[in-house]
């Protein structure tokens, strides 16, 4: 069986499970506390960053994207990158989008301040420059999803693609802490409901981490 060395709530080991689970493939998840810079890990991941795939034969991938796309060529169906070239590249374009620039902007100014912070140092305050930070980069981004959806279907166009994926993972991190300012963004509200109420989503609503519950309306499937 594959294993997904993984942090709940890092974005882009959300990514992966969303692969997986869209694919319909069984793994085992383990929780890497990867502040701890284990020395088993460090070796599977020189970069010392989850997630980290396992295959059953042994064979070990890093990188969220060369995971998913390594996953979508080997497991074909539900394709998630289409076939034609010029389509695969506007998927890619998006996916660069909010796994570099999302992550950057919001995801690390918000969850890396509120949780990772939290989680890896005993005294670090946050830093409340990044925060607001965080908060005011996330307009732009909710703006843009709103914009490719009045035009598409899917935020790469008719089908649902890794696209899709990559933004949903990196807003249910910052979600899971009650951040997304959803009501000033009915366009990317009503796409993330779609993607929310897909099946492969479901284990991400379930998440829990003890002492750090998720707000109310995290699983809220009409929120
Ligand atoms: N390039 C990696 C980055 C993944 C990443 O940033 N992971 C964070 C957690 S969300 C991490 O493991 N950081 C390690 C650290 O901060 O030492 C990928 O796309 O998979």
């Amino acid at each position: 069986m594959i294993t997904l060395y993984h942090h709940p709530l890092c974005a882009l080991s959300r990514l992966v499970r969303l692969v997986l689970a869209e694919k319909k493939l069984e793994f085992e998840a383990r929780i890497e506390k990867f502040w701890e810079r284990r020395p088993e890990f460090m070796e599977m991941n020189p970069a010392g960053e989850v997630p980290v795939l396992v295959e059953e034969d042994g064979a070990t991938l890093a990188d969220a994207v060369a995971i998913a796309e390594y996953l979508d060529e080997v497991h074909r169906d539900p394709p998630l990158l289409p076939a034609a070239a010029a389509a695969r590249a506007e998927v890619r374009r998006l996916v660069g989008w909010f796994c570099v620039r999302f992550h950057a902007e919001v995801t690390v100014n918000l969850s890396g301040e509120k949780v990772f912070k939290r989680l890896s140092t005993q005294h670090a305050e946050p830093d409340s420059r990044k925060i607001r930070t965080g908060f005011a980069n996330i307009h732009e981004h909710l703006n843009y999803i709103g914009w490719l959806t009045e035009r598409r279907t899917w935020l790469a166009g008719g089908d649902f693609t890794l696209a899709d994926i990559a933004a949903a993972a990196q807003i249910s991190a910052i979600d899971y802490m009650g951040d997304v300012p959803w009501e000033r963004h009915a366009g990317a509200r009503d796409w993330y409901a779609r993607v929310k109420s897909r099946p492969s989503f479901r284990p991400l609503l379930n998440d829990h981490l003890p002492g750090m519950p998720p707000p109310r309306h995290y699983a809220d499937l009409d929120f």
